[in-house]
């Protein structure tokens, strides 16, 4: 357990990537767990056949390798699950709700599993154990007592498994409502959204085996060193067959920069570690899509010249006159941008953009990933709509070797939503659940994350009910969503560990303990596999394989059939009943319906059966595009007149624009330890990393504490108080921290235009002196 010291201690990290670091910190993990000796065995089961889905990222494997397949951020998720510590009804005796709430969030999960539920006592501010019939009857009661279904949010987090997924969309939507927020709202909603309407679907057109042909793979606004650690592998691989590695990312992550493989003890030993990148790029927050552009009009450069003088093309003309639409209108706009500003706009010099376009141009086969530095801006759908311009032009999508890959966060974020987890859900899907249930489903769009904040301030949502997840922390804007939550008349939360939204509670509350991915999932039927679907549109099934540290835990679909039971009775659907509990006996049964509902899933439990799961298929990956026109879309978008929201500012010119990202050391709102070895900052993350020339531009010194405040159009003051600034290799105006520290700092109404997501990338900030200053020693 790393202890908080007052003052960060920094000091440059010069190892690689992963390397003897990471062994120590699967080492430490794993001994910190209280149980290693259970989670040893556990652990060599992860991502394999018959074992359990790491519940660390949606990164795939290849399904033919058999080699050990997890790294040190799986590890330490898998030991943080499997923690031999209990919260159970004796601790919540010893605390208040009033004392809890003092704590931080890495003591609050430290303190391990939740065992039993239990509901919130007023009179003794205290969680007292609950019956799991008593729980249900009581959110039954709740929900009868709406005016409408739409009065509750039903949230999702991406551990949930397909089936707990399938059964929670089933029965929100027989009680009328598609609100559905989920943590895909805050996360990749914006590739949701571009990839749906440019290609036909909201997903990634590559494989794992895609990753081995290409010639060039550019990985941008994504720091996998830390996030998707696995993915490094094939990114290794590719540059030791002598393909090229772009990356744009305006922080040197180390990550991305240098790498030695964990699982390769003799590299390990040697010093050698192999420089992973061939070229690196450092915008601007939000200057991809001015990068994108500067490359495209490159390309478009050379295609005249080409055209001019007879030389080879440089667009894919077959391809663009065989499956696009709009490529006129999309020239114009790529004429339309002008040199001066795309260069102004991306942070980029124009040599810079002419090297990444002739390497994306000498590539036959180009692969884009990226992740939160592209979803998390104002015009983060644009700048996802640009990734598939660029691609289309030179036919890099549905070839081996290219295409779009959005590398999704959570284990099965992926996964819930082709299970109808979607606020916005498509009509065939309703559909077809008619069709299979005979009976009407709600049309009308349900809230999103954001939304649901705004109808839980304004009283118009009275019930939450959290299917895992953090709410109150993984939201922008705290203090507005923890009043949201605390309006409610109930608040449920089906969690692994204790969180600040058990603590951030409405009127009434309830905890309801469930297993994780890591635990025997045992039901009438016998020991259930669950399923998850990985970035690749992978299928596979999950098998617990810890003994559950309480009978009272139950799983995810068993707490879902028992609230849908306890609400609308036991056979409840109508013309085609459905019996919930009899349901969750044997999770096969689940799987049938959703065989006979999602398209992808006939048969499901016999394609189960086959080692490393099946693919789900991407129609865009064979050329089928299912988009308005038929063909692949080109988005005519103008550039941003600016890169932030117009309201950002508030008129005044910002100090910063900050940025909020994760550390070596979390999983999302789960604070593992107070490090970020890569980083090379020690026992402290509220830190603020700016470089010396802003820091004394700005009239502070290195290591003094500051203050930071968000600048927003709507006089409500948000801050956060006493980071210390921390002198590192960030490019000038801009700033990066840690969240869930710096949520408070993000306005609610700032968020993607048609995503909806929160600009967690890019805040406009003003820093302050802290009061009660101090330095590092
Ligand atoms: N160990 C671990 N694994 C995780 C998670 C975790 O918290 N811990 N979280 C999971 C989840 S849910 C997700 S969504 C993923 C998140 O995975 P990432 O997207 O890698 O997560 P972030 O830490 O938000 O990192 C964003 C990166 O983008 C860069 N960046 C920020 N703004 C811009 C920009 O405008 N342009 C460019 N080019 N780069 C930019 C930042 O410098 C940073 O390197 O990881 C998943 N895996
Ligand atoms: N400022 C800022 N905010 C962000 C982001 C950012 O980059 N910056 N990133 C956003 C992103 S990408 C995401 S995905 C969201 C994440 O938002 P969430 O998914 O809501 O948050 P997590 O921190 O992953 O949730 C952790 C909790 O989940 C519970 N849990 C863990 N495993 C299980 C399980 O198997 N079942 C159940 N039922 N519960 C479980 C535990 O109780 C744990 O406390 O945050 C978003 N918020
Ligand atoms: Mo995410």
């Amino acid at each position: 357990m790393s202890l908080q010291t007052p003052h960060p201690r920094y000091r440059p990290y010069q190892g690689a990537a992963a390397g003897w670091g990471a062994l120590r910190g699967v080492a430490h993990a794993w001994l910190d767990s209280k149980q290693p000796f259970k989670n040893l065995r556990a652990l060599l089961k992860t991502n394999q056949h018959g074992g359990f889905d790491c519940p660390g990222c949606a990164w795939g494997d290849s399904p033919e390798d058999g080699r050990v397949k997890f790294c040190e951020n799986g590890a330490k998720a898998v030991n943080w699950e499997a923690s031999g510590r209990r919260v159970d009804a004796a601790f919540f005796a010893r605390h208040t709700v009033s004392q809890l709430r003092e704590q931080s969030d890495y003591w609050l999960e430290y303190q391990g599993r939740l065992t039993e539920p239990m509901r919130y006592d007023a009179a003794s501010d205290r969680y007292l154990p609950i019956g799991w019939d008593d729980a249900f009857a009581l959110i039954a009661q709740h929900l009868h007592a709406l005016e409408s279904p739409d009065q509750a949010e039903f949230y999702t987090s991406g551990r949930t498994s397909n089936e707990a997924a399938f059964l929670y969309q089933l029965f929100v939507r027989s009680l009328g409502s598609n609100n559905f927020p989920d943590c895909s709202n805050m996360c990749h909603e914006a590739s949701s959204v571009a990839l749906g309407r440019a290609v036909g679907v909201g997903k990634g057109s590559v494989t794992f085996a895609d990753f081995a042909e290409a010639d060039a793979i550019f990985v941008l606004g994504q720091n996998p060193g830390t996030n998707h650690p696995r993915m490094l592998d094939p990114l290794r691989e590719a540059v030791a067959r002598g393909a090229q590695v772009v990356c744009c990312n305006p922080l040197r992550e180390r990550g991305l920069e240098r790498f030695q493989h964990p699982q390769h003890a003799l590299e390990m030993l040697g010093n050698g570690s192999a420089p992973l990148n061939t070229a690196y790029f450092r915008p601007h927050l939000g200057g991809d899509l001015a990068m994108l552009r500067g490359i495209a009009k490159c390309l478009l450069a050379w295609e005249r010249q080409a055209q001019a003088g007879g030389g080879p093309a440089v667009f894919d003309h077959a391809f663009l006159a065989a499956h696009s639409i709009g490529l006129d209108d999309y020239l114009q706009a790529v004429d339309a941008s002008d040199w001066g500003q795309l260069v102004e706009q991306s942070g980029l010099t124009r040599e810079e953009i002419d090297q990444a376009a002739r390497i994306y141009r000498n590539a036959e086969r180009v692969i884009i990933c990226w992740a939160m530095g592209i979803t998390q801006h104002v015009h983060s759908v644009a700048i996802i709509e640009e990734i598939v311009n660029l691609q289309l032009l030179r036919g890099n999508i549905g070839k081996p070797g290219a295409g779009l890959c959005p590398v999704r966060g959570h284990s099965n974020v992926q996964g819930d939503r082709t299970m109808g987890i979607n606020d916005r859900p498509p009509a065939a899907l309703l559909d077809a659940l008619e069709r299979r249930f005979g009976v009407a489903m709600p049309r009308a769009p349900g809230h999103n994350t954001v939304e649901a904040i705004e109808a839980m301030l304004a009283g118009r949502s009275r019930v939450f009910i959290g299917l895992g997840g953090n709410f109150a922390q993984a939201t922008p804007d705290s203090a507005r969503s923890h009043q949201a939550l605390r309006n409610c008349a109930l608040t449920v939360q089906i969690s692994t560990k204790l969180n600040r939204s058990h603590l951030t509670h409405g009127r009434e509350a309830l905890i309801l303990p469930c297993l994780g991915r890591t635990d025997i999932d045992r039901q009438a039927g016998g020991p259930q596999a669950v399923t998850v679907e990985d970035t690749f549109s992978m299928i596979h099934a999950s098998y617990g394989q810890l003994e559950p540290c309480s009978p009272l835990q139950r799983s995810e679909p068993s707490i879902v059939a028992g609230i849908a039971a306890a609400t609308l009775g036991r056979q409840p659907l109508g013309s085609r009943p459905v019996d919930w509990l009899a349901l969750v006996e044997d999770y096969a049964r689940i799987r049938e319906l959703i065989a006979d509902c999602i398209p992808g899933f006939e048969n499901f439990n016999q394609r189960l059966q086959h080692p490393g799961g099946f693919y789900l298929g991407n129609p865009a990956a064979r050329r089928e595009w299912r988009t308005s026109s038929g063909r692949a879309q080109f988005s005519a978008n103008p550039l941003p007149a600016s890169l932030l929201d117009p309201r950002a500012g508030n008129g005044a010119a910002p100090d910063l624009i900050l940025q909020t990202l994760r550390s070596h050391d979390q999983y999302n709102t789960t604070i593992y330890g107070l490090d970020d070895r890569y980083r090379g900052v020690r026992g402290q993350r509220e830190v603020l990393f700016v470089n010396a020339e802003d820091i004394r531009r700005l009239g502070f010194e290195p290591g003094q504490r500051v203050d930071i405040e968000t600048l927003w159009n709507d006089g409500v003051e948000r801050r956060v108080c006493g980071f210390t600034l921390l002198a590192y290799d960030v490019p000038p105006g801009q700033a990066a921290a840690y969240y869930p520290e710096t949520n408070p700092l993000v306005p609610l109404q700032s968020h993607g235009r048609e995503s909806f997501t929160p600009t967690s990338k890019s805040i406009a900030v003003r820093l302050r002196a802290h009061v009660a200053d101090a330095r590092i020693a």
